[in-house]
C-alpha cells in the first residue's frame, strides 16, 4: 500500500489537499482557526478549532463537497515569502498562528501560500494548483487536543487522502476497506477472542476462551523450542519493591512507564514493567563457574506499563501484558553465539507462522552522543560489530538505525506493519553491559578470577498480547489447524439417523484431544455446512449413511468445495500430519 509520507509528489499532493480541506472549512465556518495539518502515512489530517462545533458526518459530506467547488475553480497555489514581524501582523487574530509563528528564529524566512481567498502559513512545498487536489476522500474525523496535551482545549480532527487518479484512489481506499476487516480488534469481537471492560480499565483486555485457547498453544510452542535450546523457566511475581527498581536503574531512567508505587505495612512495591531485574536475582542466587555458562532463564511473565489512553490498541499495546522474555547470562566470547542462536530462532518462529512482511532493524549508538549511552568506545565497538557479522552471516536483510540503542548496549527488533496504524516491534534482542554490573554479577573464569556476564535480553514473540493481534492480522482470522480454537465441526447428514455415528466420532477425536465441535441442532445440512465455514473451522466433518455403513469419514477443509472420504485411520493420520507441519 501506498505510503503518503515516502512519495515526494504524493506527499505535496496530500499537503495541498489538507489546504483545501481547511479553505472549504472556511468558508463554511468563516471563524474557523487552524493548528497543524500535516501528511501522515496514510495520507493527511488537520486539527482546527471550529468555536465549539462538534462535527458530524454531514458536516464531512459538506466540506467534501465545497471541496470539489474550489477544486474545480483551478484557482494556483502561489507562494510568497515574508519576514516574522510581517508574519505576527499577517496573522494577528489567529492565536494558533502566532504560536507557530513565535518558534521561528529572529531573520528566518517565513513563507505562506494562498489559493484564492484562502491564506495559510506553511512550510511547503504544494502542487502547482487546486485543480490537482481532485481525486481526495474525507475518511473520518475525531477530536485531538491542541498540543496533544489532554490538559488543552479539544480541537477538531479531520482525516483524508488525495490520490492522481479516481482509479488509485478507489484501489486505496479498497486496500484499508481490507486492512479495517483485518484489524485484530473487529476479528478479536467476531470470533470471541478478547474482551474489554470498563471495570477492569483501558488496555488491560480479558482473554476470552477462544483467545486463551491460541494462547496456550502459542506458550507450548515457544516453551518446547526453548527447552530443546536449554533455556530454564521459572515463575517469579509481577511485583518488585521499589529498591529493586533502583538498582536497576528503571525507576531513574524508565519511572514515566511504570505505574505508581504502593504502600504496604512499610515496603514500597510497584508492578513490574519488565523481569529483567527478577531474573538478576535468579542468577545471583548462586556462584557460577565459566563452565555454566550460557545460562539462558526464561519466563512468561506478566508485565504492566503506563501507555497513553490514547495509545492502547486491542492487543497490541496494552498496559498488561505477558512477555515470552528470557535473559541470556553469557561471557564476553559467547555473546556471537548466542545472538546468533536468537536471530535463528526469530527465523525458525516466522517460518513457521509464514510471516513474510517484516523488517530487521539494528539498533546501534550515536558515538558522538556521550551523554546517552554507556561510556565504553570499545565494548559498544566490539559488541556492535560482532551483531552485524552474524546478520551478514546469517544472510538476514536488516537496516541500521544510529542512535537508536538502548543506553546499555545495541539491540536488534523486529518490526512489522499491523492493519491499522504505525508499525511495532515484535521480536527483540538486546545486549547489555550494564545491568549486570548493577546487580553485581560474576562467574568465576578459568583462570579462578571474578569476571562480570553480559546479558541479552530477549522475546521472541514480544508480548503474547501483540503477537497474538498481529497473528491474527495475518491469518485474517483464518487460524491455521493447530492454533484454531475449534479445529474440527463434526456435522451428522440426519440428526434421526446419524447422530450416535457422528457423537462416536465427536468422541474419538475430543478423547485424541482435538478441539471439536458435535452440530446436532435441528437445521439443514447445508445450513450447517455453510455455518461452519462462515466460522473459519478448518475441518468439518459429514457423516451420513454411506459413512457409517462404512465406518468411514467425509471431510472437508476450510477453503476448499471438494468432500473427501477416507477410513479413520487415514483420518486420524492427516490430522496429525497438517498439526506436527503446522501449516
Ligand atoms: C526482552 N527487558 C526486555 C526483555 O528482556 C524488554 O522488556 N524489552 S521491551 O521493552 O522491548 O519489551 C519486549 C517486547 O514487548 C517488545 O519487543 C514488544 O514486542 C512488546 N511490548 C512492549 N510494549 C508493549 C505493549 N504496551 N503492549 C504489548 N506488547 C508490548
Ligand atoms: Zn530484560
Amino acid at each position: 500500500m501506498e505510503n503518503m509520507k515516502e512519495n515526494e509528489y504524493l506527499s505535496k499532493l496530500n499537503h495541498s489537499c489538507a489546504h483545501l480541506m481547511a479553505q472549504a472549512v472556511k468558508h463554511i465556518y468563516p471563524n474557523a482557526l487552524f493548528w497543524v495539518g500535516p501528511v501522515i502515512e496514510e495520507g493527511f489530517y488537520y486539527d482546527m478549532d471550529l468555536g465549539g462545533v462538534t462535527l458530524t458526518e454531514e458536516d464531512l459530506e459538506k466540506i467534501s463537497k465545497e471541496m470539489k467547488k474550489i477544486s474545480k475553480d483551478g484557482k494556483r497555489i502561489i507562494r510568497e515569502e515574508i519576514s516574522k514581524e510581517e508574519a505576527l501582523e499577517k496573522f494577528k487574530n489567529d492565536p494558533y498562528k502566532i504560536d507557530l509563528i513565535e518558534n521561528f528564529k529572529e531573520g528566518e524566512v517565513i513563507s505562506c501560500y494562498s489559493q484564492g481567498d484562502f491564506t495559510d502559513l506553511c512550510r511547503g512545498p504544494h502542487v502547482e494548483s487546486v485543480k490537482e487536489c481532485k481525486h481526495f476522500k474525507l475518511l473520518k474525523f475525531s477530536g485531538s487536543y491542541y498540543k496533544g496535551d489532554p490538559k488543552n482545549k479539544v480541537l477538531q480532527r479531520i482525516y483524508g487522502v488525495c490520490l492522481p487518479s479516481e482509479e488509485e484512489l478507489s484501489q486505496y481506499l479498497e486496500e484499508l476497506e481490507d486492512r479495517k476487516l483485518r484489524d485484530h480488534r473487529k476479528i478479536g469481537k467476531e470470533q470471541e477472542l478478547f474482551m474489554n471492560h470498563e471495570l477492569v480499565g483501558a488496555g488491560m483486555p480479558l482473554w476470552l476462551p477462544n483467545g486463551a485457547i491460541i494462547r496456550k498453544e502459542l506458550e507450548n510452542y515457544i516453551y518446547e523450542k526453548e527447552k530443546k535450546l536449554g533455556y530454564l523457566h521459572v515463575y517469579t511475581p509481577c511485583v518488585g519493591t521499589v529498591n529493586l527498581y533502583k538498582t536497576s536503574g528503571h525507576w531513574d531512567h524508565y519511572k514515566e512507564n511504570m505505574f505508581p508505587k504502593m504502600q504496604v505495612d512499610d515496603e514500597e512495591f510497584v508492578l513490574r514493567p519488565m523481569n529483567c531485574p527478577h531474573h538478576m536475582l535468579v542468577y545471583k542466587n548462586k556462584p557460577h563457574s565459566y563452565r555454566d555458562l550460557p545460562i539462558r532463564i526464561g519466563e512468561f511473565a506478566t508485565d504492566f506499563r503506563y501507555e497513553a489512553s490514547g495509545a492502547v490498541k486491542g492487543l497490541e499495546r496494552v498496559r498488561c501484558m505477558c512477555q515470552n522474555d528470557a535473559h541470556l547470562f553469557v561471557t564476553k566470547e559467547q555473546i556471537k553465539e548466542e545472538f546468533q542462536k536468537v536471530v535463528r530462532l526469530i527465523l525458525d518462529v516466522y517460518q513457521d507462522f509464514g510471516i513474510k512482511n517484516y523488517k530487521f532493524r539494528l539498533s546501534l549508538r550515536d558515538k558522538n552522543d556521550k551523554e546517552k549511552y554507556f561510556d565504553d568506545d570499545e565494548m559498544w565497538d566490539n559488541a556492535e560489530n560482532k551483531l552485524r557479522e552474524v546478520l551478514n552471516d546469517l544472510k538476514v536483510d536488516y537496516f541500521e538505525a544510529i542512535g537508536e540503542a538502548a543506553f546499555y548496549g545495541p539491540k536488534l527488533d523486529v518490526e512489522v506493519k499491523p492493519a491499522v496504524g504505525p508499525d511495532v516491534t515484535l521480536s527483540t534482542c538486546q545486549l547489555d553491559f550494564l545491568l549486570p554490573r548493577r546487580f553485581d554479577l560474576t562467574y568465576i573464569d578459568s583462570n579462578g578470577e571474578k569476571q562480570v556476564p553480559v546479558v541479552l535480553h530477549r522475546a521472541i514473540f514480544g508480548t503474547f498480547d501483540r503477537f497474538t493481534a498481529f497473528l491474527i492480522e495475518e491469518v485474517k482470522g483464518i487460524f491455521p489447524l493447530w492454533l484454531s480454537p475449534t479445529q474440527i465441526n463434526v456435522i451428522p447428514v440426519n440428526n434421526e439417523y446419524h447422530l450416535e455415528y457422528a457423537k462416536e466420532i465427536f468422541d474419538l477425536l475430543q478423547d485424541l484431544g482435538y478441539r471439536v465441535k458435535l452440530d446436532s441442532r435441528e437445521e439443514k445440512l447445508s445450513y450447517k455446512m455453510r455455518e461452519s465455514v462462515i466460522q473459519k473451522i478448518p475441518v468439518t466433518v459429514i457423516l451420513g449413511q454411506k459413512e457409517m455403513d462404512s465406518s468411514s469419514i467425509s471431510y472437508r477443509v476450510y477453503g476448499s468445495e471438494e468432500t473427501i472420504t477416507v477410513s479413520k485411520e487415514e483420518f486420524l493420520n492427516y490430522l496429525k500430519e497438517r498439526i506436527e507441519k503446522k501449516n
